[in-house]
């Protein structure tokens, strides 16, 4: 066949596919992304008309928000690091800012997070585990001694207890010699997706919205060097959105936090240039690429209709963070080539700033060896593989614009929707997109387990005996004796009625609804005020959220419809509910601080899916409150899923509460992010089961009911 002189079209193409593929149809090639269908092959003309024209470093910023982009200035390499307490990752910092990084980013522990000082009780097993423990201004200092934060851009992940963390770093910096204008970085910040999916929050979302409003009034009159959010789509890309979910979710969040600052009466050419945005990139290598080409886009077009006129102001600026839960516990080395393809993408997508994974993530706390390796992935990438030679090189790929167009089109017609049905604050406290996500992540956790998702080393291609790799372990105990040890300095060397006055003032903004409350927390903060007192100033008067979100259901059992496996799991429950009366029941519990839930929401939905009465424990509870609940419930079991390394000290003391509760028949099993070497010392405590990252659900209910079946009477 002749090369036709007409640019060539699908319909050509499926004329020679047909030739290929003999009876089989070229549709079945084409595959489902979340909402998306793509198709094999691409061309000219599903390019929009508009990418030809498009220039990098002008509006809508699709091909990038500068000119000259990484040919001129790469990305910031901004490793996320902290654990243990504040000295240590002071030396973490120094050694990565000597070996190449070039701008910080603070992992907070749980407990700062939530807004406790590390002698709080609700916090014993927490304290600077899954990050370093800062209860003070003195803690602070001590995390940036010696770094110059006049020069050094530092991120913090901070949310809840952004108040007393932001008020502590200013007055850390001002203690430096640094004042707060000269100061540069970024606040997390973001609320709102902290009731969806990350769930560090710490009040209820109408004052949360009032502090995240007082923080960017704050910035906008004296940091202008200081991005005020940090607008996530990371933890929804994390607890399983779709592309098109988490380009939705986060642009309308950013329309709202737009809205909030705007009806402070701030100018929204002065703040939305430093409005800053940060994503999750994940394997599907194309489409993450694309997703970062289309947020810009959309940003550009929502900006503009909210009345922006600046061209910085229209900019989506964003970081971005290769994907955890890519990461596999087994065989972990692979997750070196995950982290690099993640890596790639995130670059080829055009982003300011990147984290790259540690390979051993899904198992502990990165080791010094696992950091250096992820951080070499972005050295190598800037310095040896030449992708920062050329703009936007993707550019004007046929596939690349035409996904682009697609994830815009779609994530703005979901963006109308959450418009037109009262913004994003009425769509999450009514639940709606937690519940879409959740149904998303269940879905795919279907796909996975029957096969049809690929993941090597996991469901397909493994290995048994992988030589376990060294990790990271925190002597918890220690790290909590030292930040007891100086709290209790700390209180006798302060002027106590000083610190007092500012803390009772902080209540009185709160109550009557006047002043700035971070002005009024880093008063507090230079009176030696603790982060837990800050916090616990403004509860009195705003009170501590409590989440209460139903399960989504079925959507597990759908995907399953006619599966030997899970119709075999399913009759074995319904023979222990006739011979015993009532349906083995389970209590999916977290417990200390670690809000992470999408691995317990997904198998509380699919364990319910099989026939398991389940019911999902409180967040944030303590091992005697989850005991307790599960006399209260009278449940056979309890499953516990621990992703912040607290498992050592919360396990063992959840065991011990049902017994002193006379509870001990209850059995218990455990899941997460728990080391291999772990294993013995839970098991020893009484733990039936442990489930590590990628463990099959039918696989680990059918483990489950053998310790059921066990008991049974004949
Ligand atoms: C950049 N610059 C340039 C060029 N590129 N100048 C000339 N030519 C270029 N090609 C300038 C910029 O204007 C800026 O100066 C400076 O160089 C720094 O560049 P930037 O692009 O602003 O980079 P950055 O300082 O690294 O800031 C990046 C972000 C910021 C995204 C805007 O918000 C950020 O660092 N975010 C990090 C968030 C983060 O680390 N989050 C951690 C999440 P000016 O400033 O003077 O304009 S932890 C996640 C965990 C999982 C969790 O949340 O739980």
């Amino acid at each position: 066949m002749s090369k036709p002189v007409r640019p060539a079209t699908f319909e050509d193409w499926a004329e020679l596919a047909k030739a290929e593929l003999g009876t089989v149809s070229p549709e079945t090639l084409d595959r489902r992304y979340g909402e998306m269908e793509v198709r094999p092959v691409y061309f000219a003309g599903d390019v929009p008309g508009e990418a030809a024209d498009a220039l990098p470093g002008q509006a809508p910023f699709t091909r990038g928000i500068r000119a000259t982009m990484y040919a001129n200035r790469p990305w910031t390499i901004r490793q996320y690091a902290g654990f243990s307490t504040a000295e240590e990752s002071n030396a973490f910092y120094r050694q990565a800012l000597e070996r190449g990084q070039k701008g910080l980013s603070v992992a907070f522990d749980l407990a700062t997070h939530r807004g406790y000082d590390s002698d709080h009780p609700r916090v014993a097993g927490d304290v600077g585990k899954a990050g370093v423990a800062i209860d003070s201004v003195e803690d602070m200092k001590a995390l940036f001694d010696g770094i110059p934060l006049g020069n050094v851009s530092v991120s913090m992940t901070m949310n809840g207890a952004v108040l007393p963390v932001l008020a502590m770093f200013i007055v850390a910096a001002e203690e430096q010699g640094v004042p707060q204008e000269a100061l540069q970085g970024t606040i997390q910040n973001d609320i709102l997706k902290e009731f969806m999916v990350r769930n560090t929050y710490i009040y209820p979302p109408e004052p949360s919205m009032r502090i995240v409003g007082d923080v960017m009034v704050h910035l906008e009159r004296h940091m202008p060097r200081f991005n005020s959010i940090s607008i996530s789509g990371y933890h929804m890309h994390e607890a399983g959105a779709t592309a098109v979910q988490e380009l939705a979710y986060t642009l309308a969040d950013g329309i709202e936090y737009v809205r909030c600052a705007m009806a402070r009466g701030l100018d929204i050419d002065r703040f939305a240039p430093r409005l800053s945005f940060f994503f999750g990139i994940g394997m599907n290598f194309f489409l993450e690429i694309a997703k970062l080409r289309a947020a810009r886009t959309l940003w550009a077009e929502i900006m503009t209709g909210l009345g922006a006129k600046d061209a910085r102001s229209l900019m989506l600026r964003t970081h971005c963070q290769t994907s955890g839960v890519s990461l596999t516990e087994q065989d972990p080395h692979n997750n070196v080539v995950r982290t690099t393809l993640e890596a790639l993408a995130a670059v080829l997508g055009g982003t300011q700033s990147l984290h790259t994974n540690s390979f051993d993530e899904a198992i502990a706390l990165p080791t010094e060896f696992s950091s250096r390796i992820a951080r070499n992935t972005q050295l190598i990438l800037q310095h040896e593989s030449r992708v920062t030679d050329v703009v936007d090189p993707l550019g004007g790929s046929y596939y690349i614009e035409a996904l682009t167009a697609d994830l815009v089109g779609r994530a703005r017609a979901m963006i109308e929707e959450i418009e037109a049905a009262g913004g994003m604050v009425r769509a999450v406290q009514a639940g709606t997109p937690k519940a879409a996500i959740e149904r998303a992540a269940t879905a795919r956790q279907a796909g996975i387990d029957k096969g049809e998702e690929v993941i090597v080393g996991v469901n397909r291609y493994r290995v048994e005996d992988v030589e376990n790799v060294e990790i990271r372990q925190i002597d918890n105990a220690r790290v909590r004796a030292r930040q007891v040890g100086r709290l209790e300095r700390l209180r006798t060397a302060r002027d106590e009625a000083r610190c007092q006055s500012m803390l009772a003032a902080l209540t009185e903004y709160a109550a009557k609804d006047e002043g700035n409350l971070l002005a009024a927390a880093i008063e507090a903060a230079r009176a030696r005020a603790t982060l837990g007192e800050i916090s616990a100033a403004l509860e009195t008067v705003f009170g501590r959220h409590q989440a209460d979100a139903p399960l989504v259901t079925g959507v597990f059992a759908e995907r399953f419809v006619g599966d030997a496996e899970f119709d075999e799991i399913s009759s074995r429950i319904a023979q222990i509910t006739a011979r015993r009366g009532r349906p083995p029941s389970i209590l999916v519990a977290k417990m200390g601080q670690d809000g992470h839930d999408r691995g317990a929401r997904v198998i509380g939905s699919a364990f319910a899916d099989l026939g398991f009465t389940v019911h999902m424990g409180a967040l944030f509870e303590t091992a005697p409150e989850v005991a307790a609940e599960a006399g209260r419930l009278r449940v056979d079991a309890i499953g516990v899923s621990s992703l912040a390394a607290g498992h050592l000290t919360l396990l063992p003391e959840l065991i011990d509460a049902l017994e002193a509760m006379a509870l001990g028949h209850v059995r218990v099993f455990a899941g997460g992010v728990i080391p291999a070497e772990d294993y013995a010392a839970l098991r020893e405590a009484g733990v039936l089961e442990i489930f590590g990252p990628g463990s099959n659900v039918l696989e680990s209910a059918a483990a489950i009911l053998d310790h059921f079946e066990e008991r049974l009477p004949n």
